[in-house]
């Protein structure tokens, strides 16, 4: 019976450094005894977890490693929660997921603690837990199921996307071939840890080939800069809102400074950006700047990473490639024909041991999510001379924004709320940092006033940073169809 063979693997590793954290560099072989410190905390004495939900709100760092790979030895579901999160999200996640322990680091144990004394939730401190003694721990086998990440969708409220041991092992496995991970790779972490971006292709890669992750507990500019120019790093990955704010800081910064961030990255054997489409223009601005081609990949919670440039070969500007190992993928047209050749556009659908098991208590749109075993994306492309060009979503409603995926039906639920709104619709705007920003429009309630900082400031106490809205418009009604629907296309057009 295979088990968590990422966490298997380590102990070949020993000595080798793992984690930097806390001005601190710690070992394979710390990390296995972390981890095993909070496997043992959490049983208390019980032989496993057997699929008990954990969450965790931890900056990145051995405590997030140890956490993570602990939940897992001990046999349980791991539910990284936003660091950003405002408090109802928050409460959506820990209810929604039923989770019955929370482990938090110690700066960051007030934000959760009123939520779990009122639900009755276990809440850790994980500084305390790293250095328990553990007896025996449970086999968990790979079929399990292993984490459970929120992501936004055509619903409200953000789905549970529930993967197994197996599928992280896809994922991971996937990319590691794909881009020629090397234990001699070095790699800055910045991302946020509730997101496959930072869980799977930074922090799961690196950990299975014997890799060295440098933590941060967010994106420091400054800092990760400071580090880019010791050439410290073989690789890098971010989304392109992190690639347009180091070309603004690259163009603003001192001749001298700016050589040594140059050579710092042209020094990197790799560089990747994905969670959003990269505009030609960043990625050609990019390569001018530091010579890196950045090889741009495409991706989702529910699949891990499908579709990628190559390591060797062509990096094409406004594409994201070919199937990564392990993926299938086809394209299908809105009368469901499989797409035969090129240049005709279809939804993706994919398939392969990657693809996430289900979402969390969701049977009915888990099975409409499938067709036929394949996963449907809501993403459409097209295929051009053997590469896949990504050409937006199926719904309206999908934001990306800084590389969060957001739900404008969730916005509007929260802004509609207002005591100033008596109906509301969010759409997002193309945005040369960001991709898209968050924009309301608003009818607003008799005799009501309402402007966008004060509604912003309103925002702040329910959503996260993300999802509060960068442009207001208060109008007297909105653009609608025949059938009295508030058309969206048109929504946009008057902020134009
Ligand atoms: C923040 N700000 C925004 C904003 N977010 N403005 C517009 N739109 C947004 N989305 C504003 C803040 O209010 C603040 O304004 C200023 O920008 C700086 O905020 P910040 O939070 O300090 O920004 P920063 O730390 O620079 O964060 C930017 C970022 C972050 C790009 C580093 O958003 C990020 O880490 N994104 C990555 C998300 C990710 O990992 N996605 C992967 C999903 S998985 P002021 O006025 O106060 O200065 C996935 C699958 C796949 O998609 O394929 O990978
Ligand atoms: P998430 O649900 O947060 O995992 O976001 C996944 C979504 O990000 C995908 O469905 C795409 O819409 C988008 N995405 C990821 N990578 C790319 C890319 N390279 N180009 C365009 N969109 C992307």
């Amino acid at each position: 019976m295979p088990g968590i063979r990422l966490i298997e693997r380590a102990r070949g590793a020993g000595d080798a450094p793992a984690v930097a954290s806390g001005g601190e560099r710690h070992s394979y072989a710390d990390l296995l005894r972390a981890s095993a410190g909070v496997a043992g905390t959490l049983l208390d004495g019980a032989e496993d977890l057997k699929e008990t939900r954990v969450a965790f709100l931890i900056p990145a760092g051995l405590e997030y490693a140890a956490a993570l790979w602990g939940v897992w030895r001990a046999g349980g579901i791991a539910v990284p929660l936003s660091l950003g999160a405002a408090a109802p999200e928050l409460e959506h996640v820990v209810t929604d997921a039923g989770v019955r322990a929370v482990l938090a680091s110690r700066p960051l144990r007030g934000r959760i603690e009123p939520l779990c004394r009122r639900l009755g939730v276990r809440l850790l401190c994980v500084e305390d837990t790293l250095g328990t003694e553990t007896s025996a721990l449970p086999r968990v086998a790979s079929e399990r199921p292993a984490m459970i990440l929120y992501t936004s969708g055509t619903t409200s409220k953000p789905k549970g996307v529930v993967t197994t041991h197996a599928n992280i092992e896809a994922q991971i496995t996937s990319l590691v071939e794909a881009w020629g991970w090397r234990e001699d790779d070095h790699i800055p972490l910045f991302l946020p840890l509730h997101h496959v971006h930072g869980i799977v292709n930074v922090l799961g890669c690196a950990l299975w080939s014997g890799a060295f992750v440098e933590a941060f507990e967010s994106f420091h500019l400054e800092r990760i800069l400071e580090r880019v120019g010791e050439k410290v790093y073989t690789l890098f990955m971010a989304v392109p809102t992190i690639y347009v704010k180091l070309i603004q800081a690259l163009e603003s910064a001192a001749p001298e400074e700016r050589q040594r961030w140059v050579e710092g990255f042209a020094a990197m054997r790799l560089m990747v950006s994905g969670s959003a489409a990269l505009p030609a223009s960043v990625h050609e601005r990019w390569t001018a700047l530091t010579g890196q081609k950045l090889l741009e990949r495409y991706g989702m919670t529910e699949i891990g990473m499908g579709l990628s440039n190559p390591l060797h070969g062509e990096r094409r500007p406004g594409a994201v490639g070919q199937p990564l190992p392990g993926v299938e993928v086809r394209l299908v047209t809105e009368s469901g024909d499989v797409v035969g050749g090129e240049d005709q556009p279809g939804e993706i659908q994919v398939r392969g041991p990657a693809v996430f098991r289900e979402y969390w208590n969701q049977p009915e749109v888990t099975k409409t999510s499938f067709v036929d075993g394949w996963f449907r994306t809501g993403d459409m492309a097209v295929l051009e001379r053997g590469y896949y060009r990504i050409l937006g979503r199926l719904s309206v409603d999908i934001i990306k924004s800084g590389g969060h995926k957001l739900s404008a039906l969730e916005i509007e639920d929260v802004v509609r709320q207002h005591p100033a709104v008596a109906e509301c619709a969010v759409v997002g705007l193309a945005d040369a940092t960001w991709g898209e920003i968050v924009a309301v429009a608003v009818v607003a309630e008799k005799g009501t006033d309402l402007d966008l900082p004060g509604l912003q400031a309103w925002a702040g106490e329910r959503l996260s940073r993300d999802k509060i809205p960068r442009r207001l418009l208060v109008v007297p009604d909105f653009p609608r169809n025949a059938m009295g629907k508030v058309v969206k296309p048109a929504v946009r057009e008057l902020f134009e």
